[in-house]
């Protein structure tokens, strides 16, 4: 028989390991960009509402899964079926697919952060961090399939990759757990110092006034809710497998809800405390050029971290030991996250194959691997991770989270039984209101969501790129999770997963 499934330590590890997860690139290198770009401090409202209405509960809805039906994505959703459970099963697969898709360009942006530590220490952007970024880093070339590898985003792109196998092969207590209990710390130690030392820069107020003065208006834009939902799913790691995998290594009795209120709590306090220490740093930037933030380019996305950042850092007085602070937590933060994303598909890998909980993140990280660095290290790599993240968080995930919850609420109507289990133990319970966001308001919010965003990106593209590139990572990025999830439903098992994770209970 094959062992017993593995599980965490107790609580503080799962918690440890859940802020890990959730606490990501998400955090530093997306949210403030997204909130001022999406109506500044009112930006905050859709987050909230966001946060209330759809974050956690989903949450909620994917420890449940997990916890009550113990396995990985395709497990959980071949159980939950009951009969037609050989065809639920593909949204699993379909989960582990976006985790899969989303693992091969975040583990090139740790790479990045880990060059650009490295990089603080001499400062070795020079005079011009743009031209430097694009030019000599990474070498950017017209949008295309390069096949020009980049030797300097090779390198850490390898050791990233070596590192996240290493974690994982190690198992779920002695790897992702370990890591994490060691890396959060640390993490929260050297972001709070960055914060602060931010918040004592000349020009400080005027970042955070220019994040925090509400744009009223972009509140009547579907985009910026959209934004505001889409930024709560991948920030909290739900909707895609995640939670749904880390919950189902917990001990059979165990507090589900309240954990899961101080993660959520933890991480969109980490997302604010981003946003100020970001935007304070961008105030003193402004100050020192005599101009303002809005006359700022490149504060969102890859530009801020890779760009903007390094010319502040090298501006500041003690600007290499910001710069290793501000590289430093990026790699922290994003190295745990990306162990929860390759777990999601090395566990539904491992269960549906019959691999060793050893094996398995060594058969799926190389074949990541592989494929990130053809990707990702070669001239090319910019253009595919803006356009690939763009489809798989605001297509891929939103989609997931209609299905589950109609699904799961809807065609299966387990409502129910899953309330009853989240209360089971917990402390904080969970009723009516639960129900009623996670299985009405959440659904029909992201159908009409999903629509315009669908209906926008068709209409106008994305970003002036051509039309035929958006096909290929974009919409191909959504094709490839679907067939993905219809071909791995359709292998068979090659041992019921009930022999290594008891069911039923
Ligand atoms: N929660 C993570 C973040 O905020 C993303 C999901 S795990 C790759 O970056």
């Amino acid at each position: 028989a094959a062992p017993p499934r593995e599980q965490w330590t107790g609580q503080f590890g799962f918690i440890m390991s859940a802020i890990g997860s959730a606490v990501g690139l998400g955090n530093i290198w997306r949210f403030p960009g997204v909130a001022y770009e999406n109506g500044g401090g009112a930006f905050l409202i859709p987050y909230l509402i966001a946060l209330v209405t759809a974050g956690l509960p989903i949450l909620f809805l994917d420890y449940a899964l997990g916890h009550r039906f113990r396995g990985s994505a395709p497990t959980v959703f071949r159980r939950i079926g009951g009969r037609i459970g050989r065809f639920t099963e593909s949204l699993g697969w379909f989960q582990v697919a976006i985790a899969f898709v989303i693992g091969l360009y975040y583990t090139a942006i740790i790479g990045w952060a880990l060059s650009y530590f490295v990089f603080s220490f001499d400062l070795r952007w020079g005079d011009d961090p743009t031209s430097f970024l694009t030019d000599e880093y990474l070498q950017v070339s017209e949008p295309g399939l390069s096949t020009t590898f980049v030797p300097g985003v090779l390198i850490p792109l390898v050791f990233v990759w070596v590192a996240v196998i290493a974690v994982l092969a190690a198992g779920v207590k002695k790897g992702l757990e370990r890591a994490n209990v060691i890396a959060i710390p640390a993490l929260g130690v050297a972001f709070l110092v960055l914060v602060v030392r931010a918040l004592f820069l000349d020009g400080a107020v005027d970042g955070l006034n220019a994040l925090f003065t509400p744009n009223w208006a972009a509140l009547g834009d579907p985009s910026v809710w959209i934004a505001a939902y889409s930024q709560i799913f991948f920030s909290l790691s739900i909707a895609f497998g995640i939670m749904v995998t880390y919950s189902s290594y917990r001990k059979r009795r165990a507090n589900l809800t309240t954990p899961g209120l101080v993660v959520a709590f933890t991480n969109c306090s980490f997302e604010l405390l981003a946003g100020i220490g970001v935007f304070a740093t961008l105030g003193f930037f402004a100050f020192q050029q005599g101009t303002t933030i809005d006359q700022l380019d490149g504060i969102t996305g890859v530009g801020l971290s890779f760009m903007t950042f390094p010319a502040i850092v090298s501006q500041m007085p003690g600007g290499p030991l910001f710069g290793c602070l501000f590289f430093g937590s990026l790699v922290l933060a994003g190295f745990t996250s990306l162990i929860s994303i390759l777990q999601v598909v090395s566990a539904g890998v491992q269960e549906k194959f019959g691999l060793t909980s050893r094996s398995a993140p060594v058969v799926v990280g190389a074949v990541s691997a592989v494929l990130s660095i053809l990707l990702f290290s070669t001239t090319t790599g910019l253009l595919a991770l803006d356009v690939m993240d763009e489809w798989a968080n605001n297509i891929g995930i939103e989609f997931s989270a209609v299905v589950v919850t109609v699904l799961v609420f809807w065609v299966l109507r387990r409502g129910r039984e899953l309330e009853y289990h989240l209360n089971a133990v917990s402390t904080f319970k969970v009723g009516r209101i639960w129900l009623f966001f996670v299985a009405v308001l959440a659904p029909v919010l992201l159908t009409y969501m999903l629509y315009e965003r669908i209906k926008d990106l068709v209409l106008d593209g994305y970003s002036d790129m051509p039309g035929w590139y958006l096909a290929t990572f974009g919409w191909g990025t959504i094709v490839f999770c679907i067939i993905a999830a219809i071909v791995l439903t359709a292998f068979r098992w090659v041992r019921s997963p009930d022999e290594f994770t008891p069911w039923p209970p």
